[in-house]
Formats: structure tokens, sequence, C-alpha cells
């Protein structure tokens, strides 16, 4: 699969989830890369993606007009004609900002809690309400033809881009032109900046428009121009896909995309569960998949006393560990990861999802009184539990299911409930042993 850039990144203050499950296998809509963002701390969770001016080094600028040089004559070859490159290139910047992103290395981590608290807020869930109502033809032809909920279109959407509040204003050729040119991925970007470049021959936005974060993904949903290229479609059937300007394109797109991602039509995403005291939490991995029935049969029960949604290949995960809530996801939780690979953005998708619909919101209360592992801090404790003989591969500051793994492992050593959540209090007993 390819490794792409992560879209979380557009942030000045993006910040990976602590404890947050990925995905490896995913590939999702903006092309993040599960390795590198161990989640997508979202453009609509932090603010403004204001966009900086084009100054740089007059060496710099020579190098790059030499580069787009280049890469015109490439996509001249390619099929693009000389009308659409002028179009492109003729005003073509290279951005500074977009290279600080890039190379930008965020210490500091968000307790999943933090970020559903902003990203499942009460204005959210407002806005969002008042959204349905607004767009209720565009969003209710979209949902009926692919067979995707209107309100997991609209968490989406909300999620994403704040409902299109915060899309992000960098001209997508002037992103990948950057990136291409000095970027950490050259060829992802050249590709995606290709794929542009068709969007823009085809006619289904003019460059000026084709506006986004700063790594090239677009519009009010957030597609790479390969995603949209593949999967955006035109709603409202002016012949034009403009995911930046018509809501029935954007949601017929969003809704594509999920449907070509296999989302089942009238399966729930999954439920909040509860767990028997004696729950086994190494099975809390996306890769342990069961029948509902079988988590039944392990005292698995829904949290407001009803059964569990039948659910084929479900998973048990508990973002914070045993002092936090759990959830059975099932098959459409893993289309939602398509969007975007990680378990936290996923969950926020899904009880947004839920709130629009005019549910109530989680059960089980987060160990709200644990602060977030920094980075460093968690590198420290893989290397302290390697240390103790509880392998857990490479310390690489990022938790993953190794991790947990060797965490569980030294919890029960410890006589304590093995649920793999790291918390400074493990980490000072570490050092301390
Ligand atoms: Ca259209």
């Amino acid at each position: 699969m390819n490794r792409r850039l992560p879209v979380s990144l557009l942030l000045t203050l993006w910040l990976p989830l602590a404890g947050c499950q990925v995905d490896a296998n995913a590939t999702d809509i903006a092309g993040r890369d599960a390795t590198l963002a161990p989640d997508a701390g979202q453009a609509a969770a932090t603010g403004k993606n204001g966009e900086a001016g084009g100054s740089a080094e007059p060496a710099v600028r020579q190098d790059f007009a030499a580069w787009v040089a280049d890469f015109r004559r490439q996509a001249l070859a390619e099929g693009i004609n000389a009308v659409t490159l002028a179009a492109a290139f003729d005003g073509v910047r290279y951005l500074p900002r977009i290279i600080e992103l890039d190379r930008a290395q965020p210490e500091f981590t968000r307790q999943v809690w933090d970020y559903l608290d902003t990203a499942v807020s009460p204005a959210r869930v407002r806005q969002g309400r008042a959204q349905l109502a607004e767009h209720r033809e565009a969003i209710r032809a979209a949902s009926r033809h692919y067979g995707v909920p209107a309100e997991i279109l609209v968490a989406i959407w909300g999620i994403e881009s704040n409902y299109g509040g915060n899309f992000g204003s960098f001209s997508t050729i002037d992103a990948l032109a950057t990136l291409g040119y000095d970027g950490r991925r050259p060829d992802f970007a050249r590709s995606e900046l290709l794929a542009a470049l068709r969007i823009l021959q085809r006619g289904d936005i003019d460059r000026e428009h084709m506006r986004g974060s700063w790594a090239g993904a677009m519009g009010h949903t957030q597609f790479l121009p390969s995603s949209f290229e593949d999967h955006a479609r035109d709603g409202d059937g002016d012949g034009r896909r403009d995911i930046w300007g018509s809501i029935d394109d954007v949601m017929a797109s969003t809704a594509n995309y999920l449907a070509d991602a296999g989302w089942r039509q009238g399966e729930p995403w999954g439920a909040e569960v509860h767990l028997p005291a004696d729950f086994d939490y190494a099975q809390t991995e996306l890769d342990v998949r069961r029948a509902s029935q079988a988590w039944r049969a392990q005292g698995v029960q829904g949290v407001r006393g009803g059964g569990l949604p039948a659910l084929d290949q479900a998973s048990i995960i508990a973002p914070a560990g045993a002092h936090g809530p759990a959830f059975l996801v099932g098959h459409n939780f893993r289309v939602i990861m398509r969007y975007n690979a990680s378990t936290s953005y996923a969950l926020a998708v899904a009880l947004l999802s839920e709130r629009l619909a005019g549910e109530p919101g989680l059960v089980g209360d987060w160990p709200r009184q644990e602060p977030a592992l920094s980075r460093s801090q968690v590198k420290r404790l893989q290397q302290l539990l390697n240390a103790h003989g509880f392998d857990v591969g490479a310390p690489d500051g990022v938790i993953g299911p190794n991790t947990r793994r060797g965490l569980r492992d030294y919890q029960r050593s410890l006589g304590q409930t093995p649920d793999g959540f790291a918390t400074v209090g493990l980490l000072e007993r570490l050092e301390a042993d």
C-alpha cells in the first residue's frame, strides 16, 4: 500500500492521540499515514488553518522554478494540455509554511476524551442538527442513493471541516508542488499533483477554488486528488464534481466513498458496552474479531440493559483501558476508519452521528484524571518495558499493539488488571522497579 501524508498535520496544533488504535492496513481518503499520525487531531478541532505568505530564499525560489519546469514537461507527456499547465503553474508559489508543517514532530499528545470533547462538543452537535435541517434534501438524497445514514455523512462533514467552516485555505496546486519539490514524500506529492491537474483539465473546479489542507486534502470532506478521481460524484447533476461549493456534491461524494469502502446498509457501527469484571483485555484489539453472540457468551452486555447489535466480525475496543468506556465495533466502524485510519476518529464520527440522531451520549466515564504521556515519555516507557524483559520492539514514542501487549504482561506481573492502557503511574512504577 501507499504510505501517504497525514492530512491531520495541517494543524499547527496537531496533537496525536494517546493510546489510539490504528489500522495499518487501511488507506484512508486523505492519505493519512497511520504510522506517522497515530490519530488525526482534526482540523475542526483546533482552529483555523491559516495560509502563510510565499516568501522563500532566492536560491530556493530558483530551484523550485526549475522543479516546476521539469514537472510541467512530465505532466505534458502524461496528457495534461498546455492551457491547463499554464493555468496551474504560471502563478505557482513555493509555500515555506507547508514545509514547516510537513516536518513538525509534535511532542505532546491528547487523551481520547479530550479529542472527543472537541470533536463531539455540544456546539458541534447543535450545528450538525442545523445542517441536517438546512441541507435536508441533499443529505437525504445521498443517504438514500448510497445507503449510508444521513447522520454519518454529517458527522464526517462536521469532524473533517466543522461543516465546511474550515476546510483549509491552501491552494492545492501550490501545496502539492511545494511538497513535491521539498516534502518528505515527493513521489506521493507528484502523483497527487498530477491527479489535481487532471481534475482541473476535466473542469470540475478551477485553480483558484481548488483549496484545502496543507497536505493536499480538498474541500468540505477532505478528499485527496486521487480519492476525488476515484470516488467523487456529481450530486446536483450540473456535470461538475464540486466538493468546495455544492453540498449535494459533497454529500454524494462522501456517501459514495463509504459505499465504495464497503458500507453495509442498515448495519449499525457498533455500541457502547459493559464488560464483565474478569474480562481479558488482551482481546481489546481490532484484529480480534468475533460475532456479537460470542462476545455475549463472555458476559459483554449493552450499557442500557439492551442486547448487543447483531454484528459479525465485531471487535471490542477500550480506548482508556479498564477504567473507561468500552465499545463493540463492527464492519461499518472499520469502513469509517477507511476515511481516517484511527479508532478515535471513527469513534468521534460514530458518537457524533448518534448525538445527531437524538440519542444520548456515553454512559461510561473516562479516567479524566490521567494525564497524557508525551511522545518522549512513551519512548521512555517502551525502553523500560524492553529493559524489564517485556519486549515491545524498537521504541518509537507511539503506542501500538506491541506496546500494549508488553504493558499488559507488565501489569499482569504486578497483579493489576492487564488492560494495556499507558499511564504516568505505570511509567513511574517502571522507573522505580
Ligand atoms: Ca455538481
